[in-house]
């Protein structure tokens, strides 16, 4: 019923961490962003920003033709209100789930993979660029912190902001960052993390591609580069 168009990353986990906890029937579509898997035109055409997570839905909510959808934002928003789980009804509820989920895709998302770039995939180290992007992931974690200091997850009940947010933490050491300083945050992380959904989620990532193997220089110019032309 739902193409999954997706590669293993946080923003893919995203969308399977969703698709596995409402138990939607869907098929993966591997976009192999390492071999420009997201510059063909079958995938911009879909997604022109040329970044996956996308879905076609083929039954959409209230019939039609088949609906696409591109960044993982609206695509959790779709699918919560598609399956109307994993976003409260009420509007208090409501706009504290989306509130957490923009601040997820606007701040946790973007600070993290730079946080992750200037670390991990960097050709030379650059001590400013490291610690700007990590002393923003520690606020950012803070924040987070002491939102779960009273709740069990971010908006009340698990939902689609919990979901955004969690395969941001995965790379925390990656990132240099110590979940033992945020003790709601690793309760928070840890309860995620045993959920039968997440393990499954994350099954099927590593079904698609296991690990991280190191890049070629092709694959980082794929990647980071000039892309090929459009
Ligand atoms: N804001 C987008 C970001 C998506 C994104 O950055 N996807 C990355 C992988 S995590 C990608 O497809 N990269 C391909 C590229 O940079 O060419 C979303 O949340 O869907």
């Amino acid at each position: 019923m739902i193409d999954l168009h997706y590669w293993p990353t946080p923003n893919g986990h995203k969308i399977t961490l969703f698709l596995e906890e409402a138990g939607l029937p869907y098929t993966i579509r591997p976009v192999d962003i390492r071999n420009g898997g997201q510059f063909t035109p079958e995938f911009l055409a879909l997604s022109p920003n040329n970044r996956m997570p996308a879905i076609v839905d083929h039954a959409p909510t209230g019939g039609g033709d088949p609906i696409a959808i591109f960044e993982s934002g609206a695509i959790l928003l779709y699918l919560a209100e598609k399956t109307r789980r994993f976003l409260p009804a009420d509007p208090h509820g409501r706009y504290d789930a989306i509130q957490w989920l923009m601040w997820q895709m606007g701040g946790l998302g973007p600070m993290s993979g730079q946080s992750f770039h200037f670390n991990v995939y960097a050709p030379e180290k650059l001590p400013y660029a490291q610690d700007r992007y990590a002393r923003e992931v520690a606020r950012l974690y803070g924040v987070l912190d002491r939102r779960l200091a009273d709740r069990d997850f971010v908006a009340g009940e698990y939902s689609i902001a919990d979901m955004a947010s969690y395969p941001w933490i995965v790379p925390h050491e990656k990132l240099g960052q110590d979940l033992g300083d945020y003790p709601n945050l690793r309760r928070w992380f840890d309860a995620i993390a045993a959920r039968p959904a997440t393990v499954a989620a994350y099954a099927k990532g590593e079904a698609v591609s296991s690990g991280e193997q190191p890049m070629t220089d092709e694959q980082r110019r794929v990647l980071f580069g000039t892309p090929p032309a459009q």
